[in-house]
């Protein structure tokens, strides 16, 4: 005994199984210090260990807020034991080396879910502070600390630290380290997750009905409306025109036949999907879903040629998108125009494909002749981008309405987190969050399969996920070999199910929003098939 081999500090909330580790690290040969309820734990099963306070000089504060945060302690984890000048600071200062941490963090997400009412604040206290920055300095610094997170780790770290060096291998240590920052990433967006839902989202603001009568102006009574048996009127809300938001309902339509219901409907699930998107891009709809979506971008020879993504949209799904509706964020020029008007169907190669609307935020005087020439019946729509952070959507029920902000996040707003061992590349990760862009847009259960900024695949409106992937999957067939795929919610399952299969299919690299009991299942599936997995703690549900 002595501490000869070094010193291990531990501060733990899950104490299973730390006397038995504390005792194995004793008989090692290190000296313990610890935390609070860590030190009682260890003590009282009859281990030798001393209080941190010992390292410190400094007592607990705030009711333990404060009882790790010292440079004391964060020096003798963080000091490299390769610089002289790091070693003579930490001599200077007369602190000693910290060669191990065991710690693990306040069970926040537990506490919250846990079934019970918890008070507010009651909840802020059990979001860690000192656990993560003590974990994350140990892992930053993992060349000469070895941090430990899990429990299950502790006898192998055991048997690691009994060899002839006092540190586990390396391999080991860096791979703790990875676990360690994992551990402390879901912890974090665990309470992101609680503290949006709770206040967080966007002030207090409640969705009280607008005080004033809605101005709602009869544009015109429609032919039918969902069905021919059912009747149907088309209205406009004035109040959000004088405001200046844009959107199909305040659409200017240049030639066609007269919009129906559906028009409508699926008019405004093309044109709300690409006015998402930030590079020229194109979208088609099927009732309501976006069948094909691409986006010009670097490394074509023009950029911001919308032909070739509009090419890319149609071979998504060819025989979906014959009879939809195409919708682009750019003006339509004479050249994309007559693109349009004149592609063939790839299935056969010579049928004209046909549309019922065409939906762009302009066109050039040419360009609008063309796309009239291309049928009597092209329903050719000129509309504002609508402005949709600020729109909400109303939906009514038997009985009622239910209102609701619309789903105004995208990419920009979103942190792509990654919780694989494999990494995505630079394409990869633009792929996911194009992905990403589309699948908010599908009805859930939604997938999207992805490569080169152009939708390969997706599956919408499975009432089970895995079905969902396995429709994308086969749209995507010949080419998903280096795709990426994004999932509008977490993945009940991994093997045997949806992110196995789509290891399998060829997928590269998959985003899904994460937060499932059963992560852990797919950052190993993704593992073992070197496949990089990202979560974003972000829901696209569409229903
Ligand atoms: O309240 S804290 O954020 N402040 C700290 O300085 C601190 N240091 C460690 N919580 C802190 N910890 C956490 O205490 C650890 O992450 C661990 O979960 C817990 C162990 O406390 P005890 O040993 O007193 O049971």
């Amino acid at each position: 005994m002595g501490g000869s081999r070094g010193k291990v500090l531990v501060s733990v909330s899950d104490k299973s199984g730390v006397v038995d580790l504390a005792r194995g690290l004793v008989d090692l040969g290190y000296e313990i210090v610890s935390t609070g309820g860590s030190f009682r734990a260890i003590s009282e099963g009859g281990v030798a260990v001393s209080q941190v306070e010992s390292i410190t000089n400094f007592p607990e504060m705030l009711d333990g807020r404060v009882k790790t945060l010292h440079p004391a302690v964060h020096g003798g984890i963080l000091a490299r034991r390769d610089l002289d000048d790091h070693m003579q600071a930490m001599e200077g200062q007369n602190f000693g080396l910290i060669d191990v941490v065991i710690c693990n963090l306040y069970p926040f997400r537990a506490t919250v879910t846990g079934g019970e009412d918890i008070a507010f604040q009651d909840a802020i206290e059990k979001i860690d502070i000192g656990g993560p920055t003590l974990i994350r300095a140990a892992a930053k610094n993992h060349k000469h600390v070895t941090v430990v997170v899990d429990p299950a780790d502790y006898s192998s770290v055991l048997d690691a630290l009994s060899g002839d060096d006092a540190k586990a291998g390396e391999s080991l240590r860096t791979h703790l380290a990875w676990k360690a920052f994992q551990h402390v990433s879901s912890y974090d967006s665990n309470v992101a997750e609680w503290l949006w839902e709770n206040g967080g989202s966007k002030g207090e603001e409640t969705y009280a009905p607008p005080e004033k009568t809605v101005p709602l102006r009869l544009v015109n009574t429609l032919r039918y409306g969902e069905n021919p048996h059912q009747k149907a009127a088309f209205y406009v809300d004035d109040s959000l025109a004088e405001d200046g938001a844009g959107g199909l309902a305040l659409s200017t339509q240049h030639h066609g036949k007269e919009m129906s219901f559906n028009n409508f409907l699926d008019g405004n699930a093309a044109y709300s999907c690409v006015c998402d998107f930030v590079e020229p891009t194109c979208v088609i709809v099927k009732h309501t879903n976006p069948c094909g979506v691409a986006s010009a971008h670097e490394g074509q020879d023009d950029p911001n040629d919308l032909r070739q993504a509009y090419r890319w949209a149609v071979e998504a799904d060819p025989v979906s998108a014959f009879g939809g509706i195409v919708a682009f964020n750019r003006p339509v020029t004479a050249d994309l125009a007559r693109e349009i008007r004149e592609f063939r169907s790839p299935q056969d190669g010579e049928t004209r494909m046909f549309y019922e609307i065409v939906i762009a935020p302009g066109y050039t005087e040419e360009g609008l002749e063309i796309l009239k020439g291309k049928s009597k019946t092209l329903r050719i729509l000129e509309a504002a981008p609508h402005d949709q952070g600020n729109s909400k959507g109303l939906k009514q029920i038997g009985g009622g309405f239910i209102l609701q902000e619309h789903d105004y996040l995208t990419p920009e707003d979103i942190k792509f987190e990654v919780v694989s061992e494999k990494q995505p590349t630079k394409e990869e990760l633009e792929d996911l969050k194009f992905a990403w862009r589309c699948v908010k847009h599908v009805k859930s259960n939604a997938i999207t399969i992805a490569k080169g900024k152009r939708l390969l695949g997706m599956g919408s409106g499975q009432p089970n996920r895995v079905k969902s992937v396995e429709i994308a999957i086969e749209k995507a067939a010949d080419e998903i070999e280096g795709s990426v795929m994004a999932s509008d919610a977490f993945f009940p399952f991994a093997w045997n199910d949806s992110v196995e299969k789509a290891c399998q299919a060829g997928v590269k690299a998959i985003v899904h929003p994460g937060g499932s009991i059963r992560d852990s299942d797919a950052i190993e599936c993704c593992n073992k098939y070197n496949v990089a997995l990202l979560t974003t703690s972000v829901r696209h549900f569409k229903h």
